[in-house]
Order: C-alpha cells, then sequence, then structure tokens
C-alpha cells in the first residue's frame, strides 16, 4: 500500500542536503586532519556516535523511569536506567542523574536545589581556573546570587587552602564549588570536605574536566567528601555532549526536581543513550590505561614546554592540561592560538590568574593531551608535539606563514600515523 501523505523523503543526508552533507564532510577532515590540543575536547568511539544518532532522538519522555508523561517508555527507561546504573558503578555513587542538557544546567539544578536568590554561593573564579557558573559575575550565578570567589596564590599559581578556609569562615556561603576549568594541579577534595563541614555549607565538586581521569583512578574522587557531584559527559570521559549530577542519597529526590520539572522539559534521549555507551567503555581495563597515558603525556608536554623556556601556572601539571603565561615569550594568547590552528594544532587561548589583559585578548594559552592520547599518541609524540608548537609560536612572533605551513604538513603527516577515532 502506499501512503496517502507525502511522506519525509528516505534520502541520505548528502542526496536531501547537499550543502549541510559537505559542511559536516568538511569538519570531519579537520578533525582527522588537526590535532586538537584543548583539554576540553575528544574523540567519542564510532559507538558512542551511533548511539548518539539514534531513533532516541524521536521520543518525548518527560519525567523518571517508571514515572513518565508521556507512554511508549518501555525502552527509554530501560536505557536511562541502564546509564544510571552504569554512572553509579563507575563512580561509587548512590545517585546519578543522567538528564541535564549539559554542564551548565547541571549546575544550575544544583543553585535551584540548594538556594534561593541573594544567598551566597563560593567557587573559583573564571579567570584563575574556575567556571562560569561557580558565581561568575556575567553568569546569573554571579548576579541571582551573592557569590564570593577565590582564586589561586600568584607565587605558586595553586589553591592557597588557608585562604579559602579564611574567605569561606568570614562569608558562610550555602554552597562550596571546587573544580574548574583551567586547574593543572590535583584538587585537594579531603581539604574542601573539611572547610565545607566547618562553615556547614554543600560541597559541589565539579569534576568536568577531570571525570575521566577519576574513573581510570588517576584523579583521587570525591566521592564520600562532596554530597554532589557535577560532570559533563564530553571532555575526559570520552562521551557524548551531556552532563551528569551525582550525589548521596540525601539528595537525590531534591537534585531530580530540580533538573525536572524545575528547569528542564524531556530529557534527550539520544544522547542519554550515547552517556550509557560511553560509562561502559570507561569501565574497561584499557581505558584506565587511556587515562594514564593522558596524564603521562601532558607531564612529558609540560616538561618539553618548560624546556624551551614556557611559563607554565603552577610550573606544569598533575592531569590533562596546561596553561601557559607566554608573557616572557613576547606574544599574546590569542596571536598564539592562531598562529597553533593555521600549523594544524588546535588550541584556545585562556586567562591567567592574575592576567592584567581582557578575556577576548588574553595572555595565556590552554592545552591538553585527551584527544591526542584518544589518537594512540603517546610521550615521544608529545616531544615533537612541544618542538611544533615551540616553532609556531616562533614563527607566529616572526609573522612566517610559510614557517607555519611548514609545520602544518609535520602535523599532517604526524595525524595520518594517528588516525582520529570515530570517523567513519
Ligand atoms: N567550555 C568548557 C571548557 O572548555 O573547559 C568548560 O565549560
Amino acid at each position: 500500500m502506499t501512503s496517502r501523505f507525502p511522506l519525509i523523503p528516505d534520502a541520505s543526508l548528502s542526496e536531501k542536503d547537499p550543502a549541510l552533507s559537505a559542511l559536516l564532510r568538511e569538519e570531519e577532515n579537520r578533525q582527522r586532519a588537526k590535532l586538537p590540543l584543548i583539554p576540553s575536547e575528544n574523540y567519542v568511539s564510532r559507538a558512542v556516535m551511533e548511539a548518539t544518532g539514534s531513533a532516541l532522538t524521536n521520543k518525548y519522555s518527560e519525567g523518571y523511569a517508571g514515572k513518565r508523561y508521556y507512554e511508549g517508555q518501555q525502552v527509554i527507561d530501560l536505557v536511562e536506567t541502564l546509564a544510571i546504573e552504569r554512572a553509579k558503578a563507575l563512580f561509587g555513587v548512590q545517585h546519578a542523574n543522567v538528564q541535564p542538557y549539559s554542564g551548565s544546567p547541571a549546575n544550575l539544578a544544583i543553585y535551584a536545589t540548594f538556594l534561593k536568590p541573594n544567598d551566597t554561593v563560593m567557587g573559583m573564579a573564571l579567570p584563575m581556573g574556575g567556571h562560569l557558573t561557580h558565581g561568575w559575575n556575567v553568569s546569573v550565578t554571579g548576579s541571582w546570587f551573592r557569590s564570593v570567589q577565590y582564586g589561586v596564590r600568584k607565587d605558586t599559581g595553586r589553591i592557597d587552602y588557608d585562604e579559602v578556609r579564611d574567605l569561606a569562615k568570614k562569608e558562610r556561603p550555602r554552597l562550596l564549588f571546587c573544580g574548574g576549568t583551567a586547574i593543572p594541579r590535583v584538587i585537594d577534595f579531603p581539604i574542601f570536605a573539611e572547610i565545607a563541614r566547618e562553615i556547614d555549607a554543600i560541597l559541589v565538586a565539579d569534576i568536568a574536566h577531570i571525570a575521566g581521569l577519576i574513573a581510570g583512578g588517576v584523579h583521587p574522587s570525591p566521592v564520600g567528601l562532596a554530597p554532589i557531584l557535577s560532570t559533563t559527559t564530553h571532555k575526559t570521559l570520552r562521551g557524548p555532549r551531556g552532563a551528569m549530577l551525582m550525589s548521596t542519597e540525601e539528595h537525590a529526590k531534591a537534585l531530580d526536581k530540580a533538573v525536572f520539572p524545575g528547569l528542564q522539559g524531556g530529557p534527550h534521549n539520544h544522547t542519554t543513550a550515547a552517556i550509557a555507551v560511553c560509562l561502559h567503555e570507561a569501565a574497561q581495563p584499557e581505558f584506565k590505561d587511556y587515562a594514564a597515558q593522558v596524564v603521562t603525556n601532558a607531564k612529558v608536554l609540560a616538561e618539553e614546554l618548560l624546556a624551551r623556556g614556557f611559563d607554565l601556572i603552577s610550573g606544569g601539571t598533575d592531569n590533562h592540561l596546561i596553561l601557559i603565561d607566554l608573557t616572557n615569550k613576547g606574544i599574546l594568547g590569542k596571536k598564539a592560538a592562531q598562529a597553533l590552528d593555521k600549523a594544524g594544532m588546535v588550541s584556545n587561548y585562556n586567562t591567567i590568574p592574575y592576567d592584567p589583559r581582557k578575556p577576548f585578548n588574553p595572555s595565556g594559552l590552554r592545552i591538553g593531551t585527551p584527544a591526542v592520547t584518544s589518537r594512540g599518541m603517546g610521550a615521544e609524540e608529545m616531544r615533537v608535539l612541544a618542538r611544533l608548537i615551540d616553532g609556531a609560536i616562533d614563527a607566529a612572533k616572526r609573522e612566517s606563514d610559510l614557517e607555519l605551513e611548514r609545520i602544518a604538513a609535520d602535523i599532517a603527516e604526524l595525524s595520518a600515523d594517528f588516525p582520529a577515532p570515530g570517523l567513519a
């Protein structure tokens, strides 16, 4: 029987929308040819990609498993429950919510759970390495709430826990955030927990950057110390763009209520499925090797950059990221990042602690090893990368596009030896 109505033509993307399809191919080729050094980026596996592009995108399922506001949840309930159970097992938590659309909405749900407008939150300032949603002034978390910000010491580039304690005791925040986006050192969760206990605050560990390192056993876990954990799923955890909130049983109901119906409608089920896949992958023994190699690679890269006279915030790294103060190199972060991109290495310019410059043209550069490690690179390649980064920055200072092109050719050769995973 033929349809009475015009159907959506069942054509492939390239047949139906050649313009968009060509753009996708172009982006895939860019991801193949260039080396991503942005520490918050990664390559997902084909399995994660498949789940992300699955039929689950067609389904609405407001509510939670067993209590939805739409019918037809026979499969979705199982998928979401699987993701939750995998998150609980991987991180050793009592409760997980896999519905937040991304990291910022996940963090907003924490505010919605514990704070009323104008209550006090304390977090690391964005230019010091924190995150917008930890109370930075241009975010609603810094304007709808009373925000108190801590940073790092100017001389060490590290958190001074005595200063955090003194500030916390003076300001008595209800929520205390630890974690961030440009912290190259281990976060001391036991000390943060002690401080939170002393002022009767709720400690939130935002582990977005280091979730994969925690899962892989190469960064201490905040579980048992922070009752609330927030994470994105697409950074070191190597999953789809999404987020999770994890907590003790005590806060489970309130957190769930804040996510739905407090802030969100229907969860993105295709993302939930892909989160389940990435959690399964992260539970495999080889993921531990991956996480360890991410850190080894970052340390080697840091040492090689130090040897070439680069000034690294905190003097190096314990994790997956390196924050470079380019002041002594006589170049700004943006110009350096643009030159690196021309040379085939994709990084991001970044403020550094106490940066006299504005975020859109700051003094620093942030690089990291999660994605290049996913391509299978090791210490040897990190030595090559350090040399090429140094060369590209030198070329940028000399305005030598020719030299950048020469380096880009070296990167193209290196890229070809380490194919990007997940791209068909
Ligand atoms: N934008 C992310 C990062 O690059 O670290 C944080 O949200």
